[in-house]
């Protein structure tokens, strides 16, 4: 009854607000609140919801994909489409009721508050006491967003153009370097989020016409890995007179970044004095007094701020100064315009036509439900090649956790393993498993109109309707299969009928874009950034930190100290364990040349 009083802790009555804006006042057993803490330590899976879909699942695995795609009216209600994306869901394993009952799971977690929270600055992230607010990074100059009480939306945009003004300084040759030449090259030295994300918005551009167009005669490369390879393969045919070097590090701390920025001011300087660094080297980080301690001047250190996490990084300086330089400010920021056009319906759209929610609450369903561990991320486009390794970052960074937010270890596996390769590269590779082996539900992302179309003369379709055949055709393929039956009809013979039969019953989802320049390539990130917050918020962990990327460095720091003990004073190894000890031991016998550490030693390119 309406009129239980809501302050007692033992019988709670929850108020939500359905995706359909109906208030609604619902009794959702919860296991008594632990003390005050900043969130409630429930459990999603105590929900009568999440039981309630537990329950559901039974019934839906009686169904075949087969027989809910015959469905015109579910397939029909199964589709959404927002500034020029169509999603098509139908292949899900999902009735109509199971999305109602998803509806219902997200109020039992307070999605919709949650999204709130994140968008009005609250501090999210308790486990540091931060703001989460990368969709400050491409709000509109007007917009006003606060973290702490401060708008954050100026700040943002004093950066911004900071950026226009160097970049085009830089690319007009008014800007040169130690000798006099203007700086056509960038190397971006930066690793995880710092990497991955403008990675992948680079590719992307590529071979966009326009971006193209901005970027003749420039090169972008990037440097991340700590092995000295990747070193040598990004210098390799660059000249230090005309490369600019960008360091990407929020703290200026990062091991691997640091020794590569070390090493990098070792190549200008031997080729140009060390006066030059100051010409050649600009850095994107938070710490001005190690910027400054290192050799770059201040000045051209751009800012980011706490509530910036690495992989959401991709919006703020760190993608945004190197993607300028490339390609000019104007292009960059059709793609901040994308990404905001999704921060707005993600925000402001009821639950039934919200893409990320959507996307968000069917991954949950998989994961949780189906307990499918694994997602394909299938697009059909070269130019989205770098953008599953983006994913795989945002997402099993994000959610690959084992205890909810408020600490409780999770009794449900939480987050998904994320792999993926453009079509139709995938289909002949991995897609084998994928359709006779496990089940691995699959994001297939089409593109409506090529960058770069092709049509030869004689052939039956251009090369782009080519490649888009196989991504209208293989969602089918996964979700009917091919019975024994069929296989009869064609005559195939008996003993080849069990291998040529093929399951189906596999969802997959369809993403239409209408073509991949700027602005929709930030519309993908947006879109993909918030299924992954949704998913979080649902499971109710921390998406926003990342403590089991320490333990590995902490190690090797220990390891480092033992190298070094080792070859300068032939120190013995001790404090590993057997396998660590002799397996450093042999490392250190067939690498003898103690004598090399004299001196320095760049890549012999
Ligand atoms: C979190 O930060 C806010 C302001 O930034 C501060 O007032 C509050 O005391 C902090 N809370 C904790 C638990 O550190
Ligand atoms: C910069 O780094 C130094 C050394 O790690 C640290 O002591 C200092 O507090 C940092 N400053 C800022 C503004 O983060
Ligand atoms: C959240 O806090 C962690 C530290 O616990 C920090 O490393 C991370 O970048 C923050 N995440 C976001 C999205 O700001
Ligand atoms: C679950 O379903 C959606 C739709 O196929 C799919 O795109 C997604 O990859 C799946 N999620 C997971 C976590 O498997
Ligand atoms: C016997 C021994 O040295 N064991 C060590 C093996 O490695 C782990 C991880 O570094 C240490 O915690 C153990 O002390």
């Amino acid at each position: 009854m309406v009129t239980d009083s809501i302050d007692s802790l033992n019988t709670p009555v929850v108020f939500y607000i359905d995706p359909f804006r109906r208030i609604q006042i619902s009794r959702i057993p919860v296991p008594e609140r632990k003390s005050n803490s900043m969130a409630s330590s429930t459990l999603i899976s105590d929900t009568e919801p999440w039981k309630d879909l537990k329950g559901h699942v039974e019934e839906i695995k009686q169904t075949h994909l087969r027989d809910l795609m015959d469905d015109s009216t579910r397939c029909k209600s199964m589709t959404v489409e927002f500034d020029g994306i169509l999603l098509d869901y139908s292949r899900q394993r999902i009735d109509q009721d199971t999305r109602e009952k998803l509806f219902r799971l997200a109020e039992a977690a307070r999605l919709k508050q949650k999204i709130d929270n994140m968008y009005s600055g609250e501090h999210i992230n308790i486990t540091e006491n931060r703001s989460v607010l990368h969709v400050a990074l491409r709000a509109p100059r007007d917009k006003v967003i606060c973290s702490d009480g401060k708008n954050v939306v100026p700040d943002v945009w004093k950066v911004l153009d900071k950026i226009s003004e160097f970049s085009e300084r830089v690319r007009s040759g008014s800007w040169v370097g130690a000798t006099g030449k203007a700086l056509k090259d960038v190397i971006a030295v930066g690793i995880g989020g710092s990497f991955l994300g403008p990675l992948f918005v680079h590719a992307a551009l590529q071979t966009d016409p326009e971006a193209m167009e901005c970027a003749r005669a420039r090169q972008l490369r990037f440097l991340a890995n700590v092995d000295p390879v990747d070193v040598a393969r990004s210098i390799t045919g660059l000249n230090p007179e005309t490369t600019l070097v960008i360091v990407v590090s929020k703290t200026f701390t990062t091991a691997e970044t640091m020794l590569n920025a070390r090493t990098l001011r070792e190549w200008i300087s031997t080729a140009l004095g060390p006066q030059a660094v100051a010409k050649h080297m600009v850095a994107v980080s938070t710490n001005l007094t190690l910027v400054e301690k290192f050799g770059i001047d201040p000045n051209n250190a751009f800012a980011f701020w706490d509530w910036v996490g690495g992989r959401y990084s991709v919006c703020s300086a760190v993608g945004v100064l190197p993607l300028s330089l490339q390609y000019g400010f104007s292009v960059v920021h059709k793609f901040l315009k994308g990404a905001a056009s999704i921060d707005d319906h993600f925000h402001s759209t009821p639950f039934e036509k919200n893409i990320p929610v959507l996307l968000g609450l069917l991954s949950v369903w998989n994961v949780s439900f189906f307990g499918y561990p694994a997602r394909a991320i299938l697009p059909y486009s070269q130019a989205l090649e770098k953008f599953a390794p983006h994913i795989q970052q945002v997402s099993m960074e994000s959610n690959g956790k084992g205890v909810s937010i408020d600490g409780v270890p999770l009794p449900f596996e939480a987050g998904e393993i994320d792999f993926g390769e453009p079509g139709t590269n995938g289909q002949h590779s991995f897609y084998q498993l994928i359709h006779q082996g496990r089940v691995i539900p699959c994001d297939f992302i089409g593109v409506v109109k090529s960058q770069q179309p092709v049509y030869l003369k004689g052939e039956m379709v251009s090369n782009h309707d080519e490649l888009m055949s196989n991504f209208f055709a293989q969602p089918d393929a996964l979700a009917y299969g091919k019975t024994p039956e069929q296989l009869l009809r064609e005559n195939v013979p008996n003993h080849l009928i069990p291998h040529k039969t093929f399951p189906g019953n596999r969802p997959s989802l369809s993403l239409l874009l209408p073509s991949l320049n700027a602005y929709n390539i930030g519309q993908l990130l947006a879109i993909y950034e918030h299924r992954i917050a949704v998913e979080g918020f649902i499971w109710g962990i921390n998406s926003f930190d990342q403590w089991g990327v320490e333990l590995g460095k902490s190690l090797a720091s220990q390891v480092r100290k033992q190298l070094h003990l080792s070859r300068a004073k032939g120190e013995p190894v001790e404090g590993f364990n057997f396998s660590t000890t002799t397996l450093i031991t042999k490392y250190l016998e067939a690498q003898s040349g103690i004598s090399s550490y004299e001196s320095t030693h760049l890549p012999k390119i």
